[in-house]
């Protein structure tokens, strides 16, 4: 798999509410962000683009428990627990994309209440590669929004890591996605075939 500027990683949500230590934890986050950093990096030197995104919610968000939503407050605009992993290192020239700051709507998608769209668009992009956190949650919905938008989709399944408020929720996001027309890929294989 040879990647070119029209290629594109998406990396989602690896931010500290969403690894140990935060409020909305997934065991494996530092692993994740570990391992997106190495995608990141071999994106970058081969010329592809990436894409963070962020959840970025007001004060009292919609989503939030006190607010009469599912959530823990998580991801509070300018919080430690909003920054990204300190073990998630991005190259020069990425792009942060932010969501979830209207507080009435709950951007699961890195597409919704974002302008990532129009950035992949403009940029040319058609391939997009998509881990992160969480796995059904942002990333399912966000994969989910690449295959209806026709963005050939690719999910880095060493990369990913589930909330899994039902055990299972993590394996049938996946089904869902793979259904969606999201094809499964390691990022070992991407980066094998990428450099041999
Ligand atoms: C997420 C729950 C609430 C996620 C964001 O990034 O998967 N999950 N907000
Ligand atoms: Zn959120």
């Amino acid at each position: 798999m040879r990647l070119t500027p029209q290629d594109a990683l998406v990396i989602v949500d690896v931010q500290n509410d969403f690894c140990a230590g935060g409020s909305l934890p997934v065991a494996t986050g530092a692993d994740v962000a570990r391992t997106m950093s190495r995608a990141a990096a071999v994106f970058s030197e081969q010329g592809a683009r990436v894409y963070a995104t962020q959840d970025w919610h007001p004060e009292g968000h919609s989503s939030f428990v006190e607010s009469g939503g599912p959530w823990p407050p998580h991801c509070v605009q300018g919080s430690r627990g909003a920054e990204f992993h300190p073990e998630l290192h991005l190259p020069a020239g990425h792009e942060v994309i932010q969501k979830g700051s209207d507080p009435a709507v709950d951007a699961y998608s890195g597409f919704l209440d974002s302008d990532l769209e129009d950035r992949l668009k403009t940029a040319g992009v058609n391939r997009v590669f998509v881990g992160g956190l969480a796995t059904d949650y942002c990333v399912l919905n966000t994969v989910l929004d690449a295959r209806r938008l026709g963005f050939e989709t690719y999910l880095l399944t060493d990369a990913i890591g589930a909330v899994e408020m039902k055990p299972g929720d993590g394996e049938r996001a996946i089904a869902r996605m793979v259904a969606a027309g999201a094809i499964r890929v390691e990022l070992a294989a991407v980066v094998e075939r990428t450099s041999g």
